[in-house]
């Protein structure tokens, strides 16, 4: 039985990529930070086969110890503060758990495999946020990195770090770089389950408006369900690389709002949707979209799911979601 050991796993891409490697045959363990976290029980609910160890990123000791009783074959490096917004007004702890904290996984996941570094293969959640004020359209492995936030620069160190590591110590480390994917597990602060779920209370009469910021920033949206694979597919090829993992299609914040309102049955969302420039963020990343040719030819990867379904999908579980609420 192939071992997994997973940091970020109460997050979106964790319970995902959890779900995926267990029914593939792995034993999965998991990394949850902190003493009362109240995600450690909704794990523990939604996927009990997980075996959960505690830990944090910016802790090398606890991952040392969490490494030795985990015994990975593979390592998933998911966790870190993952929202943008939030990284300019906490940008040293955003280094320190998403740039530092790759160093602090690496370095730990070295000192476990010891004289044998190919018995562990290792997976760096890397960012289209790394290519920000971009550079080229689309975006791929070679496109210059300019980021626009701590979130991006931290980002940017995590993926040169993994990189470091396979070049230094023969590691088999790969970096997914992965553009943005959602589905109804995508955290409220984002702003495709942000909407979705605005556009359901909406429309059960329980909310009267949305307050956004930039509706011209483009995005390439994908489901997180078909992202996963990706990542274990890097794992799988005999040498390490990064890939750009994405759709292809780029689509606005004003087509969101077009589908996710459209759901609902309601075609003309002006009157709901309002300005907050609380909302607008320091440097906006104004658009990206991938080109994911690499794996589409080595790792055989390609997304199922498209823009519209995933957008609607969302929609439709925050519906149900919030009628069970209400009741
Ligand atoms: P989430 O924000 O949903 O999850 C982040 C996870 O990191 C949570 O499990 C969180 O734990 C954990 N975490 C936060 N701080 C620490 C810490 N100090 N020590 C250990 N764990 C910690 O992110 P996603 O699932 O969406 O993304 C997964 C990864 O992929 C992240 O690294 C993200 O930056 C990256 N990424 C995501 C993309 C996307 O579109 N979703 C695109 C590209 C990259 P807790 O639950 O306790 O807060
Ligand atoms: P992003 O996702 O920054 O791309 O990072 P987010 O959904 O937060 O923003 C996307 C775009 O929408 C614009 N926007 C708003 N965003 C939020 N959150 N709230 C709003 O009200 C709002 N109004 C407009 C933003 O300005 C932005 O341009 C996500 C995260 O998952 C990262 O961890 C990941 O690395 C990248 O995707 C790829």
């Amino acid at each position: 039985m192939p071992r997994a050991l997973i940091t970020g796993i109460t997050g979106q891409d964790g319970l995902y990529l959890a779900e995926y490697l267990i029914d593939k045959g792995y034993e999965v363990y998991g990394l949850v930070r902190g003493q009362s976290n109240p995600r450690r029980e909704i794990l523990h609910r939604m996927i009990p086969e997980v075996k959960i160890l505690t830990g944090d990123l910016t802790d090398i000791s606890s991952l040392i110890r969490v490494l030795s009783i985990a015994e990975p074959d593979e390592v998933y490096n998911l966790g870190a503060i993952s929202f943008v917004g939030y990284s300019w007004e906490n940008a040293s702890l955003t280094s320190d758990v998403t740039a530092f904290g790759v160093l602090n996984m690496l370095e730990a996941t070295r000192l476990y495999a010891g004289r044998d570094i190919e018995k562990v293969r290792f997976y760096q959640a890397s960012s289209s946020e790394m290519f920000g004020k971009a550079q080229e359209v689309p975006q791929t492995e070679r496109t210059l990195l300019w980021p626009r936030s701590p979130y991006g620069v931290a980002k940017v160190y995590g993926h040169y770090m993994t990189i470091t590591y396979r070049e230094s110590y023969g590691m088999h480390a790969s970096s997914g770089i992965l553009f943005n994917h959602e589905s109804p597990r995508r955290g409220p602060e984002f702003v495709t389950r942000k909407v979705t779920r605005a556009v359901a209370r909406i429309s059960l009469g329980l909310q009267q408006e949305l307050a956004l910021g930039n509706l011209d920033a483009r995005r390439d949206w994908g489901f997180a369900g078909d992202f996963v694979e990706a990542m274990w597919l890097m794992l799988q090829q005999p040498t390490p690389d990064d890939y750009v993992i994405a759709t292809g299609r780029d689509h606005s914040i004003r087509d969101l709002l077009d589908v996710a309102f459209s759901t609902v049955g309601i075609n003309d969302w002006s009157e709901y949707v309002t300005r907050d420039p609380a909302y607008l963020r320091l440097a906006d990343v104004e658009s990206l979209v991938g080109d994911s040719s690499k794996a589409r030819s080595v790792l055989g990867w390609e997304p199922k799911m498209d823009f519209p379904s995933l957008i609607s999908m969302m929609v439709n579980h925050d519906l149900a979601e919030q009628k069970v609420l209400v009741r």
